[in-house]
């Protein structure tokens, strides 16, 4: 499938060769660079990782990391590659589910890992400004005795890096109550592929003085600079948070569930998260939460994630009673039951039984990912469709498709539709593309909901975005990387 990862730029740009690792050596420490070129000879395993996804699905070539600890060392990198044509990828914490973070052939990978530390914080606005690789979790942790929190989550918080994030403009579990990161973010410090540093790392709130060009990098993975300091927006952290998880009888009552839950709640409602059964079954296959009494899940044919978050916990917790009571009391009830979280280790067991799934599926084989926007009554019907449609291709068998399921942010129309195989088969690709672009194209949805294009769906641009979105995206591109180093491969072909 070679074909699928070239890219048209990628044929004119050249390998890292041993001047180029004497270059990077004044620039860097030795143990900032790993090489299985002299001077420097790394053993060559140490690079396996950083040319590997996390799925374990693309694989790329280079023979050289770079490490900067600056914005400085990235400029002074840049500049060399791009003079010299060799292409650069971005790598945060490599946990990018679409090809993204790793080579197409042999480009340089420049890890932000070692940028990682806090630049400033300012406890009265919110206002947090980065360094590029810090964990997503270690800022949690940081802002947290001020009582804040970080505008997004997801599973992935113990690795991302906060400029991994914003390079795939990830949305995750909080995006329903803060919404996405072109909101959150107030300002970028990015490096340009000729090395020009780009200064827009403000932390104000309101700044009309012509075109928000910050606002290209957020989504951009990767392709039109490196991101090296962040400015975002961190909201208070909520005086109460309570969760309950929802057993439904069908999924055709999820959509006046949301509708009721959203009159209900109204402005304490801050997530809405839906798993199937098979979702379901496999979190607690491998452990991921706390199996519900079974009880509780017997006949549910899918479950929902609610969280309240509010100023008084009282007040939150009797809302939500009455909306169990309301709802368990309808002539006709739109759930079987609820489990409702009682301590703060229900808490998080109830939200691993969601976050968990792609740890989950990642345990139980290989996975096929549709990162997804279509209309939300149509989830159901694009997953059932999808199996049915790779059993009549006899693909629907232990030794090829074991299970395809359905997940996601309700809130957000955003459905994770997961194959999952025993392994990577060119035969299992064959029949979900175009299948499924073509499904999505059906319902002028969106074949990236947040995940991103990467690699894995350059070819697929199309079904998503008209001729000229593409044609003005490629002169963008073209603009700030002229010379295409920018992670080649990635976004567009
Ligand atoms: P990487 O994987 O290293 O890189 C991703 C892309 O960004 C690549 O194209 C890379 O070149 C580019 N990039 C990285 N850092 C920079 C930088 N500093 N400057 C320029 N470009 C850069 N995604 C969601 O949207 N929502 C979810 O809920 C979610 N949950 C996840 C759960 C799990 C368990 C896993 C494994 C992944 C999940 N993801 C989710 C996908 C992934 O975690 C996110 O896309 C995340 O934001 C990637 O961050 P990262 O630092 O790992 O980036
Ligand atoms: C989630 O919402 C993530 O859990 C990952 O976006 C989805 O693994 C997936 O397909
Ligand atoms: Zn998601």
């Amino acid at each position: 499938r070679a074909a699928r990862y070239s890219s048209t730029g990628t044929s004119q740009l050249n390998s890292v060769t041993e001047q180029d690792i004497e270059y990077f050596s004044k620039i860097l420490p030795k143990t900032s660079i790993i090489s299985t070129l002299a001077p420097i000879s790394s053993p060559s395993d140490e690079l396996n990782s950083f040319n590997s996804d996390w799925m374990g699905r693309f694989h790329g070539r280079s023979t050289t990391v770079l490490k900067p600890k600056t914005t400085r060392q990235v400029s002074e990198i840049l500049k060399w590659c791009n003079e010299r044509r060799i292409g650069v990828v971005p790598q945060g914490g490599n946990t990018g589910l679409v090809g993204g973070s790793v080579p197409v052939h042999d480009e340089v990978i420049i890890s932000l890992s070692n940028m990682n530390n806090v630049r400033n914080y300012d406890p009265v606005s919110g206002v947090l400004v980065a360094d590029a690789g810090c964990i997503l979790q270690s800022l949690t942790d940081y802002v947290a005795p001020h009582n804040h929190i970080m505008p997004i989550d997801l599973g992935a918080k113990g690795s991302c890096h906060i400029g991994g994030n914003v390079a795939t403009n990830a949305g995750g579990l909080r995006l329903l109550r803060y919404g996405s990161l072109h909101g959150s973010v107030l300002g970028l410090e990015v490096v340009l592929p000729d090395g020009s540093i780009l200064d827009q790392l403000t932390t104000l709130r309101k700044d009309n003085t012509g075109y928000d060009l910050k606002q290209l990098f957020i989504g951009a993975e990767g392709t039109l600079g490196v991101i090296t300091g962040v400015s975002i927006l961190t909201p208070p952290q909520p005086q109460a948070s309570n969760n309950v998880i929802l057993s439904l009888p069908s999924f055709d009552n999820v959509l006046p569930l949301y509708q009721t839950v959203k009159r209900q709640l109204s402005e304490i409602l801050s997530a809405f998260e839906f798993i199937d059964r098979t979702a379901y079954n496999l979190a607690v296959k491998h452990g991921q939460g706390r199996a519900l009494p079974e009880s509780e899940t017997v006949g549910a044919e899918c479950f929902i994630l609610v969280e309240t978050s509010g100023g008084r916990r009282e007040h939150d917790s009797e809302k939500l009673l009455d909306l169990l009571e309301s709802l368990l009391g309808a002539d006709k009830p739109l759930i079987n039951s609820g489990v409702l979280s009682q301590s703060p280790a229900e808490f998080s067991s109830l939200w691993a039984l969601r976050e968990g799934v792609t740890e989950a599926v990642s345990k139980e084989g290989k996975a096929y990912k549709y990162d997804i926007s279509v209309p939300l009554a149509s989830f159901k019907q694009v997953v059932d469709d999808t199996r049915e449609h790779l059993r009549s291709k006899g693909l629907l068998h232990d030794k090829a498709v074991k299970y395809v399921l359905g997940y996601g942010h309700v809130g957000d129309g955003n459905l994770h539709l997961n194959i999952v195989a025993d392994a990577y088969l060119p035969e299992i690709t064959d029949a979900l593309e175009p299948y499924i672009y073509e499904v999505v194209a059906s319902h002028r949805g969106s074949i990236s909901a947040e995940h991103g294009i990467g690699a894995m769906k350059t070819h697929a641009l199309h079904y998503s975005k008209s001729d000229v979105s593409i044609e003005l995206m490629k002169k963008i591109k073209a603009v700030f990387d002229p010379k295409g180093i920018m992670n080649p491969g990635k976004v567009l072909e």
